[in-house]
């Protein structure tokens, strides 16, 4: 038993382990949506740990308690009404709660807020061009000089993101953020960065040849740093802000 027990906490340390390094692994999203995202993530992974700490425990401990000592079958129970029940009704309730939570987060990540800025985001083989419709203001990246997408903290951004070509994806790992830019079918949502910084973004979709060189950034200001770079542009200013 005492075997047993020494096997039971060496597994609930590798579980601990386990869950330590995968938290650590996650980023917490830096923008309202992200962070949203990254709650749900926080439940799905301790709901997952729960499950696999109870079903690990049950499993381990049915093996050692009702290992093969001699030829003779333990009792065998046929049918539990009571049991039955229970192992339907948990998940079903588990799965319920994490449907409505990812529902509920959809709806927050997919929100449109008033105000803010508009931009229009454009994907095409192999590069990305970002539009800054407020002030009618157009950067292209090339392989030698990537876009950099100037955006401000605290304030919704709407973007419209869309494809010349083929099908690319925008993403931002620092954002938990991801979506397709499908040729004819423009895409909007919104982004509200909540620090500032340089968030490196990328094409996720194998789109040909010069995919790698699909790369953009996003440095993110404060609102009067965002305008006033804005108005300098407009007036044939630099683009670095
Ligand atoms: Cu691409």
């Amino acid at each position: 038993m005492t075997r047993a027990r020494g096997r039971l906490a060496r597994l609930a340390l590798l579980l601990a382990v386990a869950a330590a390094s995968v938290a650590g692994c996650m980023p917490a999203g830096a923008t309202t949506q992200g962070k949203d995202i990254s709650s749900l993530y926080d439940v799905f992974l301790v709901g997952g740990i729960i499950v696999a700490a109870i079903v690990w425990v049950l499993v381990t401990w049915s093996i050692l308690r009702y290992r093969r000592r001699d030829d003779r079958l333990p009792k065998q129970t046929e049918g539990n009404l009571k049991i039955e029940v229970l192992w339907t009704v948990i998940p079903l309730i588990t799965v319920l709660v994490l449907f409505g939570l990812t529902a509920y987060t959809l709806g927050n990540v997919s929100a449109v807020e008033p105000g803010g800025v508009n931009v229009k985001v454009v994907a095409f083989r192999w590069q990305w061009q970002i539009t800054y419709s407020d002030a009618g203001v157009t950067d292209t990246g090339t392989t030698d000089h990537p876009l950099q997408m100037v955006l401000p903290v605290d304030t919704p951004i709407h973007v419209t993101l869309e494809s010349l070509d083929v099908v690319h994806a925008m993403y931002l790992p620092a954002f938990l953020f991801q979506r397709d830019a499908t040729p004819g079918y423009p895409t909007t949502f919104d982004l509200q960065i909540t620090q500032p910084g340089t968030y490196p973004g990328a094409c996720a979709e194998l789109c040909g040849i010069g995919h790698d060189q699909m790369l953009f950034s996003v440095k993110a200001v404060d609102l009067a740093t965002y305008r006033q770079w804005l108005a300098n542009r407009v007036a044939g200013g630099s683009a670095a802000p």
